[in-house]
């Protein structure tokens, strides 16, 4: 009898071990990316640091929001609390949890119908990662999979500043190239070995249910460090050109985004390696002209001239726009603090062409400015939620109404991005429709229109703090509760309207 019940248990931990992930949803990624800080997000045994069961006990969450993918910050072994220095490419932070607990994760968002993207920051690694460790010694095969010079090598390039930083930073008689930091020496792409395990390592998470990756700095992969420079633009791009062939070969559907904090033409460059660059532009633009007022036409404009862009370097990649990251000023704050100018900034965002990115917290208007840990402070769930993480005390949120308070609020912040989601999610012109600048009388407004599969969408936002007159045209409906009344003549301040226009020929 008991050697029958240890049977049936050891049957079951079999079958509980090879239990696979849960498929997720199949086609192109399309929706809102929602962005999380793993260790400020939700805690599951106490010890106030956030974790991956701690998330998935709050994916109903960021269903509610109607996210389709999450975006993880890093979740591998790491020496730094913002983990962007790794130590193990494929393991888990044993401070977020284990393997089994990743699983669970995968499998709860794809019954979701959520995915989950890694953030793989590979133009660097950890100071104390084990390959750094070995590169040290001269005679190493992991020699190469860095960048080394010795002292009198080339005293002229070691002495050159990128960014008023030496990114040559001295070890005992040698030097070795740290582009960000001297904890994050950049790992050498001239060496097939490290281009081989990089892609090894994206595909050994894609095969264990990963959808996609964020790649950190993607502009930095070849540097031309041995002349000085921090980037080599061409080079890097032809990079991701033969690691996105390689993934979509075997993995079609995975979704691989760019950080590159550049000019247009840099972006564009990247972009023949990615299905979307994030958008700094953006945020970078949309905040000042509601914060200060400008030109809504300028601002529609300058919008075509990237999707332009985009589409002549890279046909057929898409947009992936926001407002602020884990690295900027939380929006909220840069707009003064004022509920009606950040809804009016998640209405902007949500019509946008491309996946929208929501940066945790930025749906309840959590606030934070430099430095870097009061951007990534702990999500406030409510008084009471024992998945409160303490892992940082936050100076600018002492007064942010708490998720808990918003949900049950219609006109909340929270409620303004769940209907722009869901609105967006209804509507394929919203979702993957073309875009174009509407020409409107008053060029304070943003106008432009969205149109895909028979339905074209006409979107007005008004960034002032008076209304706008706006002949809407002929037999357009309105959508949407965000909206002031549909036929009108008038936008009022800091409103938009979402018009649903007839067909041609009808
Ligand atoms: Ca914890």
């Amino acid at each position: 009898m008991r050697k029958i019940i240890r049977f049936a248990a050891l049957l079951t931990a079999l079958a509980l071990f090879a239990l696979p992930v849960q498929a997720a949803p199949e086609g192109p990624l399309e929706g809102m990316i929602y962005e999380v800080f793993v260790r400020a997000f939700a805690d599951s045994d106490g010890d106030g640091i956030g974790d991956l069961k701690g998330l998935t006990g709050k994916l109903d969450y960021v269903e509610s929001l109607g996210a389709k993918a999450l975006w993880l910050m890093p979740v591998f072994p790491s020496p730094s609390y913002h983990g962007y220095d790794v130590t193990d490419y494929r393991s888990i932070n044993p401070e977020y949890g284990t393997m089994e607990d990743f699983e669970l994760l995968l499998s709860e968002a794809h019954a979701r119908g959520i995915r989950v993207l890694l953030d793989l920051p590979i133009n660097h690694t950890s100071s104390q990662h084990p390959w750094f460790i070995e590169s040290q010694k001269e005679d190493s095969p992991y020699r190469s999979w860095y960048h080394w010079l010795k002292a009198g090598e080339n005293d002229a390039l070691l002495g050159q500043k990128v960014w008023d930083n030496k990114p040559w930073k001295q070890l005992g008689d040698a030097y070795y190239y740290a582009l960000f930091w001297d904890g994050m020496p950049d790992l050498n792409f001239s060496s097939p070995e490290v281009v081989r395990e990089v892609t090894d390592i994206a595909k050994y998470w894609l095969s264990f249910g990963v959808d996609g990756f964020r790649m950190d700095a993607a502009s930095h992969i070849f540097a031309r460090a041995e002349q000085g420079m921090s980037q080599d633009v061409e080079a890097s791009a032809a990079f991701w050109q033969g690691f996105y062939r390689e993934i979509k070969a075997v993995f079609p559907d995975a979704y691989l985004l760019a950080e590159a904090w550049e000019s247009l033409d840099i972006r564009s460059r990247i972009l023949t390696g990615f299905d979307a660059v994030v958008n700094f532009d953006v945020g970078d633009q949309l905040i000042p002209l509601i914060k200060q007022g400008g030109s809504g036409a300028a601002f529609t404009q300058a919008l075509a001239r990237v999707y332009g862009a985009y589409e002549q370097a890279a046909p057929g990649r898409g947009d992936a726009p926001f407002l602020s990251n884990h690295d900027q000023p939380r929006v909220f704050a840069a707009l003064g603090y004022s509920k009606d100018r950040a809804a009016l900034a998640a209405r902007v965002l949500m019509t946008l062409p491309g996946n929208p990115v929501v940066y945790y917290g930025e749906e309840i208007g959590m606030a934070g400015a430099k430095p870097d840990e009061e951007l990534r402070t702990p999500m406030l769930w409510g008084e009471g939620d024992s998945a409160l993480t303490t892992w940082h005390d936050s100076r600018y949120n002492k007064r942010t109404q708490s998720v808990s308070l918003q949900q049950e609020d219609a006109d909340s912040l929270l409620s303004v991005y769940r209907r722009m989601a869901a609105l967006r999610q209804a509507h394929p012109a919203l979702l993957r429709g073309s875009f174009a600048p509407y020409e409107a009388s008053d060029s304070a407004l943003m106008a432009w229109t969205r149109t895909a599969e028979g339905e074209t969408i006409l979107v007005v936002h008004n960034p002032t703090s008076e209304a706008r007159a706006f002949e809407a045209p002929e037999g357009a409906l309105n959508l949407s509760d965000e909206a002031s009344a549909a036929g009108g003549l008038s936008v009022p301040a800091l409103s938009s309207l979402l018009l649903r226009l007839p067909m041609e020929g009808i």
